[in-house]
């Protein structure tokens, strides 16, 4: 029987979507967001997915000095892949969005593949007090946001990135995104191998069943062939299930608390290296072997961690 493929842990250790509200695990303060990240590493995690917070109340940040205050501290305490979001949050301009990437260089970073709505809305009604002012109106308001990423917003990351050969995770919500990203490629603004991650369960794209991953992935084989590396998130309680799935289908997985806050159905996860504990005991109980950090270098074509710039 031929050997299966690693699989590659990312672990997104706080995101944009979630609040101090909602999750007292939920990092925020440099010092926390790193000891998270180192943590989620020495579990098992080749991938740290990272965005920056402001210190003082947890808001979203793509102000890269907010990066600085966690970069070097976690790449000094592990040898896992850095990969920096330019999602940012839903309000910013593309130009301020890849600010932390264009400055720190690092191995990987997002790259989200088309326009859509993203809404976290349904979550407000869950809470009556909030810890921040700026809360309850960010996730109320988000039933208003269009996150923007044009084909024009795609070409100007590719461009303004391309000297610094930073592997993108091209995040892709819908089978649309996929065609979006072979026509990106036809125009040559990536080369393979690409690295896709297929999302399920945000409110504006697809949902998080298991027949929608096999219509993802097979539409990917056809757009793609072999040149391409892919990877399932499933956003909110759907993240374990799809993720061992996407595993025993020879893909790679992302687990960390920006996409959910459980550990189990209405359980609160107490950290982002439990979450990363639990699917490398599945990953490893279904017999596959999880990849350590430079075998996710070598599986991705990654350009090393002594060419970033932090
Ligand atoms: N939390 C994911 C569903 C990005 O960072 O560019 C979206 C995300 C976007 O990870
Ligand atoms: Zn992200």
């Amino acid at each position: 029987m031929a050997k299966r493929p690693k699989t590659i842990i990312t672990c997104a250790i706080t995101g944009a979507i979630h609040t101090p509200t909602m999750s007292d695990a939920l990092p925020y303060r440099p010092e926390d967001i790193a000891a998270q990240a180192v943590a989620a590493a020495e579990a098992g995690a080749a991938i740290l997915h990272l965005h920056a917070r402001r210190p003082t109340d947890g808001g979203v940040s793509i102000n890269p000095q907010d990066f600085a205050a966690f970069l070097p501290q976690i790449k000094q305490a592990t040898g896992a892949v850095v990969n920096i979001s330019t999602g940012g949050s839903l309000k910013n301009t593309i130009e301020e969005r890849i600010a932390p990437a264009l400055t720190f260089s690092p191995e990987m970073c997002s790259l989200n593949m088309g326009s859509m709505n993203f809404s976290f809305h349904p979550l407000a009604k869950r809470y009556d007090t909030w810890k921040f002012d700026w809360e309850k109106d960010y996730v109320e308001n988000s039933d208003t946001y269009i996150f923007r990423n044009t084909f024009a917003d795609i070409a100007n990351v590719a461009k303004t990135l391309a000297p610094h050969d930073i592997k993108f995770e091209h995040e892709c919500y819908d089978v649309g995104h996929l065609y979006n990203l072979r026509f990106c490629m036809d125009i040559g603004l990536f080369k393979a191998p690409i690295f896709l991650q297929f999302i399920f369960g945000i409110l504006g794209g697809i949902g998080p069943e298991v027949d929608n991953l096999v219509f993802m992935k097979r539409t990917a084989d056809r757009l793609f062939g072999d040149d391409y590396r892919w990877s399932v998130l499933g956003a909110g309680g759907a993240q374990m299930g799809l993720a061992a799935t996407a595993s025993q289908m020879g893909g790679h997985v992302r687990v960390g608390l920006e996409d959910s806050l459980l550990i189990a159905r209405g359980q609160l996860a107490t950290s982002n290296a439990q979450q990363v504990a639990k699917i490398r005991r599945i990953v490893e109980d279904l017999g596959c072997d999880v990849a350590t950090p430079d075998e996710a270098r070598e599986i991705l074509g990654l350009k090393g961690a002594d060419k970033t710039a932090f």
